[in-house]
């Protein structure tokens, strides 16, 4: 699909839209406000509004922490996402959880478990679903870089690579899992290189060009697994707010905040 000044702009809206919310959020945390955690994706939106654009309607996600933005895409409210953080009855999970263990069947979202890989399998499952009854619809599973080290998704791929599931298994590698830097976590330099071992494609992108998915988009039709890594580095570390209500920074990352990929979409 050529991208045209109608699709930039939407995204434009839904990357606004991501960040706007999510410093909402973080400011009703500081405040006490929120019950439970608060987790955000400032500076990885690109990768979540971009990847679920490219996505048909009927496509079925299985977004994590960092992904509020695919959320929007595929049609979650702003409203239904700040009740969901103030603990709400007019939440998702009405109310049940204040946090970002969401998901709606019906927008085509699987619930989120954990940051921990579990979605993985579980969108597997779902691409398993979709092949055997011959539809054309493909599910995506989304997850970190410290995801990756979890035995779930070595699990969800190696399977999904077996079958030849309609799966794309999209990474955020931000260089951090909580705060450990990717070098303390595996011995590979990228989650693509682990991907690669179970015998299907993979593709490493900038995580702040938002349009980078577009060149997925076709790929995913073959009905094989695919995998994407997203590499970015950015100001936020992973553990954008602990428990005495402060913003982990890790430091040698500020420079990355030039790469963001919202003042980017706007200057190209
Ligand atoms: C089952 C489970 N184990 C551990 C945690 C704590 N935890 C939350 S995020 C995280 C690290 C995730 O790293 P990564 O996949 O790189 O995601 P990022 O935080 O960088 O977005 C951990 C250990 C959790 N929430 N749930
Ligand atoms: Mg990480």
């Amino acid at each position: 699909m050529a991208v045209g000044a109608e699709d930039l702009l939407k995204m434009y809206y839904y990357l606004r839209l991501a960040r706007g919310l999510e410093d909402q959020v973080t400011k009703l945390y500081r405040q006490g406000k929120v019950v439970g955690g608060c987790y955000v994706g400032t500076g990885e939106e690109a990768i979540s509004v971009g990847s679920a654009y490219a996505l048909e309607p009927h496509d079925v996600i299985a977004p994590s922490h960092r992904d509020l933005g695919a959320h929007l895409v595929k049609g979650v409210l702003p409203k239904e996402y700040m009740a969901q953080y103030l603990g709400r009855r007019t939440a998702l999970t009405k109310g049940k959880d204040g946090n970002i263990h969401f998901g709606d069947l019906e927008r085509g979202i699987i619930g989120f478990i954990s940051p921990m890989a579990d979605g993985i399998p579980v969108a597997a499952g779902a691409a398993l679903a979709f092949k055997i009854r011959r539809e054309p619809r493909i599910a995506v599973a989304y997850f970190g870089d410290g995801a990756s080290s979890r035995g779930d998704f070595h699990e969800g791929l190696n399977l999904a690579a077996v079958l030849k599931l309609p799966v794309l298994f999209i990474c955020h590698n931000n260089q951090y899992a909580y705060s450990v830097p990717l070098s303390r976590q595996m011995a590979v330099p990228h989650v693509a290189d682990r991907a690669k071992a179970y015998g299907f494609p993979t593709m490493i992108v900038d995580g702040n060009d938002i349009l980078a998915p577009q060149r997925f988009r076709e790929l995913v039709r073959l009905r094989h697994p695919f995998g994407i890594e997203h590499d970015l580095r950015h100001a936020m570390a992973v553990a954008q707010v602990d428990k005495d209500h402060t913003a982990m920074i890790a430091p040698s990352l500020d420079p990355a905040i030039e790469r963001d990929g919202l003042p980017r979409l706007v200057a190209g």
